[in-house]
């Protein structure tokens, strides 16, 4: 029978038989280990998926796929990240109800990943923006509230003025709002902010606990940004007042000429002088237009006022003069700092433009002279009185007990991380369960009332002077205080969907309970995450959020685990050749543009020669995305699923390119031919007949054998493309072999099966039509994994006949496979060959592999 890959023909089929039968279904069986297999849960946009987007949903089933037939339980769900601020946007701009949108955008996601394939057991399927989700969101909300970890506090807020919202400072891009790219201002709100820095150095202490890639770890410790120094007072002259200053670099404060305190510094206006004030007062307005990027940016010339105030250095009693610069910053550290010109780059040009004293303390501990700014690790101190020639860590040891002793300082560590800020004045989000009463001030709302409903809404657009659109309904504000029964209002603020993202994973274990956000049991049952894949561009928000969530949670006794996830997979990107056109004169580019993006169609509509390719991301804002709907139609599902997994490496950029992709189906086709020519001489009762094998019989056993172990091991370690690559020699083997062996052979027939079965998580329509003209009447899915027999690993000795000049000179044993230079040099090894080979020259050595080597000489 001559068989071909018909994907039109056998994979809807496949799928309706899939949900038919329910085989996606989570098992919780007891006596199974179980595997927790998630890809990052999706905002289902109107840009739909690309093929791009598989290369994280295949691999998290071809994994999950896999550990239900090696007898895990396996939970494998989808659901959607639909509040949040890109939902809003896309249905303001569209002109529709978030709501109604949503559902719709989530409905083709589910029917373009259905496409592939993807095992989810759907019966899990959760949507944050549904009451049943969110009222658990708003519980844990007040779990955090009562604990202190949700707090509301002034914050001068991102603002993007035509966004009309509060951007988050991970939402900020070089001073420009991320999403419409107008520069922002800021603007001083009320804002609710979880207390995320509570849990900083538990943060970074317990990245050593779980197997993420090392880039990820340091991006999230970066942001963290923990700093060891010291913290100490300058008393200002003429005045009861004292600075403090942070400093990394206590061991250089004799360098110290002047101080800085950040324009916003509390103690601005008291210690300027009036002569300095109109100048104050300027400058602090031109600091409050910039972005903290902007301020640390090391390029921008340096700028600052001098306040008239001097303070006392701490150690000698000089008097140094005190300035506002842009580079402090309020927010890091105490906002002051003791500025030292010989060693600190933006002192030094500070001082150079300023005229101010640059006296070097720390000298290179070869003595060697340093060319200033002498910035480094490393040193002795010099012009430092008692400390002179001490090296400079040693320094920072006394000189901070020096400090400490006088009550005046202390060891501080800082983190440069910053409170989450929670609240987004938008309507699209689960409402924060707060009361404003005159009386009881902010009153929870009791847990028998959430959820608190996001009311439903004509007009959603974001409310002016930074207050959410529900400040707008009275219905929704005016409520009576759950304390005291007086008139109170609702909090009006929303949260950002970051809050929904920090535990939907746990939902996923028990997802309809209408009693608790979750059952203990299930969760520590399922939980933590076995396998997380998605996005690097996720390493700081979500990823951090969502373990200072666990922990919280675990704090309160509600969690057993302290890490949520404990594999995290980075999939690399997948690039799309994307048209471009040189600018005409009138056009400019911005920096890092190649030229103007163009649509397909506009291409095809210009000369050749105007127009450029060049690999972008694939993505709906460039115009170059195939969707998976389209790919399948014109390919096959299973021809994607293993063009992905075999063009590169799993963390690797790859490109789409649609000959790669009939590689693909030229390989299911194969698969197809080999079994179809098979059938005829198929004999189920093979395993008893695995016996007397031929030497062709038994190569074939060792090469299924060993394949089998290289499947298993790379499909566990993520090497997909080495998985399919060994699975191509093996159809390559097993044709060979089947081309050259006329009749029936048990080891073909094991073969076969086992081809099957490996290929199955990879390509699993294809894998269960095979498996069906086998004569089998089950899904692969429910065959178990196949095992690979240790015997057959370790491949046989042979016996090879040494010849001298063709005369027989002795027998050696070798492992069967061993390669033409090592067999050679066991041939002349052997001893009877030594003494036939004495005085002469070997000229020639010829081997017949398996057989013969034959040594000329004379
Ligand atoms: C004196 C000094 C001498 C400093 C020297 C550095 C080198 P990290 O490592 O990032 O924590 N600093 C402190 N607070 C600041 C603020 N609010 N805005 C801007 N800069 C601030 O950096 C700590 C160092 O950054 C501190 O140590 C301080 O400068 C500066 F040779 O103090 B250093
Ligand atoms: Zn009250």
């Amino acid at each position: 029978m001559s068989l071909r890959y018909e994907p039109a023909e056998i994979e809807q089929k496949w799928r309706d038989r899939w949900v038919e039968a329910d085989l996606f279904k989570t098992l919780e069986e007891p006596g199974r280990p179980k595997f927790y297999g998630l890809p990052f849960f999706p905002y289902p946009s109107g840009a739909g998926l690309s093929v791009g987007h598989l290369r994280n949903y295949i691999p998290t089933d071809v994994i999950c796929r896999a550990k239900r037939m090696q007898g895990f339980n396996v939970l494998h769900a989808m659901g959607w990240d639909a509040f949040g601020l890109p939902a809003e946007m896309e249905a303001i701009n569209k002109k529709r109800n978030p709501r109604g949108m949503v559902k719709e955008y989530a409905e083709t996601y589910k029917r373009h990943l259905s496409f592939v394939g993807v095992s989810y057991d759907w019966s899990r399927e959760i949507n944050s923006s549904d009451p049943e989700f969110y009222k658990w969101t708003q519980w844990i909300f007040l779990l955090l509230f009562k604990e202190g970890l949700a707090y509301q506090g002034d914050y001068p807020a991102n603002w993007c003025p035509k966004d009309k919202t509060v951007l988050a400072n991970e939402e900020v891009e070089g001073g420009l709002c991320w999403r419409c790219g107008t520069p922002v201002e800021k603007k001083m709100l009320k804002q609710w902010f979880f207390k995320i820095t509570d849990y900083a150095q538990r943060l970074i202490d317990d990245l050593e606990t779980v197997d993420w890639p090392e880039g990820i770890k340091t991006q999230q410790r970066n942001w963290i940004g923990r700093s060891e120094g010291a913290e100490f007072d300058w008393k200002i002259d003429g005045s009861e007042q004292s600075l403090t200053v942070f400093t990394t670099r206590i061991d250089t404060v004799y360098g110290s000429t002047f101080c800085v305190l950040s324009p916003e510094h509390p103690l601005v206006d008291e210690i300027t002088t009036s002569d300095k004030r109109d100048e104050v007062k300027a400058y602090k307005k031109h600091a409050a237009a910039l972005s903290d990027q902007d301020r640390l940016a090391t390029t921008r010339e340096k700028t600052g006022v001098f306040t008239g105030a001097h303070a006392l250095h701490p150690f000698s009693g000089d008097h140094v003069p005190i300035y506002i610069a842009d580079y402090v910053l309020m927010g890091y550290g105490t906002g002051a700092i003791m500025a030292v010109p010989a060693h600190d780059t933006r002192d030094f040009e500070f001082a150079q433009k300023f005229d101010i004293e640059i006296k070097q303390v720390i000298e290179p501990s070869d003595g060697s002279v340093a060319e200033l700014p002498f910035v480094s690790e490393e040193g002795r101190l010099i012009n430092s009185d008692e400390f002179s020639g001490l090296d400079f860590d040693e320094a920072q040891e006394q000189m901070t007990q020096w400090v400490s002793a006088r009550d005046t300082g202390k060891k501080k560590i800082n983190y440069r991380l910053r409170d989450w800020l929670i609240s987004r004045q938008r309507y699209w989000g689960a409402p924060i369960p707060i009361v404003h009463c005159d009386s009881c001030g902010m009153v929870p709302v009791p847990e028998s009332q959430l959820p608190v409903l996001l009311p439903d809404v004509e007009s959603y657009e974001p409310g002016h002077n930074g207050e959410s659109p529900l400040a707008d309904i009275p219905e929704f504000v005016n409520t009576a205080c759950p304390s005291c029964g007086k008139k109170a209002k609702r909090e009006t603020d929303t949260m950002g969907g970051f809050a929904c993202s920090s535990w939907y994973f746990l939902r996923f274990c028990d997802p309809h309970n209408d009693k608790e956000a979750f059952s203990r049991e299930k969760v520590d049952y399922w939980m933590p995450i076995d396998c997380y894949v998605g996005g690097a561009e996720h390493a700081v928000m979500h990823l951090l959020y969502a373990r200072f969530w666990t922990k919280a949670l675990h704090d309160q006794g509600i969690l057993s685990f302290v890490e949520p996830f404990a594999v995290l997979k980075n999939q690399g990107m997948l690039l799309a050749p994307t048209p471009f056109r040189h600018p005409n004169e009138s056009e400019t580019l911005r920096v890092g543009e190649a030229g103007i993006m163009l649509t397909y169609e506009e291409a095809a509509q210009l000369p050749e020669d105007q127009v450029f390719w060049r690999w972008e991301k694939m993505s709906k804002s460039k115009g170059n995305v195939v969707t998976p709907e389209e790919a399948s139609m014109r390919y096959g599902a299973d021809a994607i699923r293993v063009y992905e997994l075999f063009e590169a490496p799993f963390e690797q950029t790859i490109q789409w390119t649609e000959d790669r992709v009939q590689g693909a189906v030229r390989f299911l086709n194969r698969v197809f031919r080999l079994v179809g020519d098979y059938l005829p001489k198929r004999d189920t009762n093979w395993r008893a007949n695995l016996k007397d094998l031929s030497q062709e019989e038994t190569d074939l056993r060792h090469k299924l054998h060993a394949t089998i172990a290289k499947v298993t091991d790379d499909i566990a370690e993520f090497s997909f493309n080495t998985a399919v690559a060994a699975l191509m020699e093996l159809t390559n083997h097993i044709t060979d072999f089947a081309k050259s062996h006329d009749g029936k052979s048990a080891a073909l027939d094991e073969a076969i099966e086992n081809l099957i079965l490996l290929l199955a998580p990879i390509a699993p329509h294809s894998a269960d039509e095979l498996w069906l003209l086998l004569g089998s009447q089950s899904f692969t899915l429910n065959e178990s994994w196949p095992q690979a027999d240790p015997a057959m690993l370790v491949r046989d000795e042979i016996e090879i006949v040494v010849q001298v000049n063709g005369k027989l000179r002795g027998h050696i044993r070798v492992p069967a496979d061993m390669e033409q230079p090592e067999l050679e040099r066991a041939a002349l090894d052997c001893e009877t060959v030594h003494s036939a080979l004495e005085d002469k020259t070997i000229r020639r050595i010829i081997v017949v592999p398996g057989r013969i080597v034959n040594i000329v000489a004379n």
